[in-house]
């Protein structure tokens, strides 16, 4: 705690700090909510960096600011109030800078959003909000003035680039699971051509780049007490994408029956509900800028970003738990299971999913 007041210092915040404690349930960063003595001041959201991970702190705080600053701005415009609760808010380190390293890590710090929720699932009522939110969120980004956001991470939802990370760990098998995992590998290859449509149609030209958030994971979205939507969090990967990556992550998990890591797996199945609201609100409030060969690839979406989880926790299962935090042993091979279980689901249901998408078109 006192290593953490320190740290706490070298940011500008107002009011005494009087706890600092572990907030939120992500893989990757370190949070903590900092609450302040006072009523009248806010409380903030401290994270630790996971800089192996995000090697470019500098371009990663600038997208950011530059996207919380859009949207606040595309908020007031819309005349909207209570703005510190409907985006993120960036505080500067006493250097004015958007970070503080302190010879070892990198910290950031947001405003803590008062009185907001989040949650692990939603119900299809809230599905459908937080779709509209989403094309929303995505639409206001249409405009963003100045260059091209930079890649936090490259290629980070790039299929063809975590196949050629999964085949690294099938050549290594570093952490000698291979065998146990080789049926699963051989599933997951065969379906590797396929997987990897969304490259080539970038290629060929028919599916662009835009601003997405590329970790819509449902518990990455506050609420308030009535449970209306309010922003989305965690804008770590808000990078150039395709839409079909901010819809699949949000099936893929707001659509799972199950919890990610669940290992009962007669549990898991993807809830058409939740996909049939989300994706009428999504295209409701999307439609705007989505051309019909995005829409129609929506389903495709989920089914890409479900393997393609499959595949990142499968690889750092091999790789011997280098990438996610895991809280048992065999905890990736948990998770990987799960998100292949969940994806024959998807599979199964993926005729019934392109007609409902092709009524909305
Ligand atoms: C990570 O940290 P968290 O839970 O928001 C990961 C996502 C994965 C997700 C799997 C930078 O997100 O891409 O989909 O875990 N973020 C990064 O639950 O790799
Ligand atoms: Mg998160």
């Amino acid at each position: 705690m006192k290593n953490l007041q320190n740290v706490v210092s070298h940011f500008e915040t107002k009011g005494t700090v009087s706890e600092i404690s572990p907030l939120g349930s992500g893989l990757i960063n370190d949070t903590y909510r900092v609450s302040t003595i006072e009523n009248e001041m806010p409380d903030y959201v401290l994270q630790r960096i996971n800089h192996a991970i995000f090697q470019d702190v500098e371009l990663m705080q600038d997208n950011i600011s530059r996207v919380t600053s859009h949207i606040r701005h595309k908020l007031e415009q819309k005349g909207e109030s209570d703005l510190d609760r409907k985006t993120l808010t960036v505080i500067p380190a006493t250097d004015g800078k958007l970070y503080y390293f302190d010879g070892d890590s990198y910290w950031r710090m947001t405003l803590l959003i008062p009185d907001a929720v989040s949650y692990e699932a939603v119900t299809p009522e809230f599905s459908y909000y937080t779709g509209k939110a989403f094309g929303d969120f995505q639409n206001m980004l249409v405009d963003l003035p100045g260059e091209p956001l930079g890649a936090t991470i490259p290629d980070f939802h790039n299929m063809e680039f975590r196949l050629s990370q999964l085949a690294d760990a099938i050549n290594a098998d570093a952490a000698g699971r291979l065998e146990k995992a080789q049926y699963l590998v051989d599933e997951l290859l065969n379906r590797a051509d396929e997987m990897c449509k969304a490259e080539r149609m970038h290629r060929e030209g028919i599916l662009p780049k835009r601003i997405t958030h590329c970790d819509t994971k449902v518990n990455n979205m506050l609420f308030d007490q009535e449970g209306n939507f309010l922003c989305v969090i965690d804008l770590d990967t808000t990078m150039p994408g395709y839409v079909l990556s901010d819809f699949g992550d949000f099936i893929r998990t707001a659509g799972n029956t199950a919890a990610e890591d669940e290992t009962d797996l007669s549990k898991i199945s993807v809830n058409m509900d939740i996909f049939r609201s989300f994706a009428k609100g999504y295209v409701e409030s999307a439609k705007p800028f989505l051309t019909t060969v995005e829409i129609e690839n929506l389903p495709y979406g989920a089914k890409l970003l479900t393997y393609m989880q499959t595949v990142r926790f499968l690889t750092d299962y091999l790789n011997g738990d280098v990438y996610y935090k895991i809280k048992s042993p065999e905890h990736n091979w948990e998770r990987t299971l799960a998100q292949f279980t969940l994806l024959q689901s998807i599979e199964a249901n993926e005729p019934e999913m392109k007609a409902f998408i092709k009524d909305l078109l």
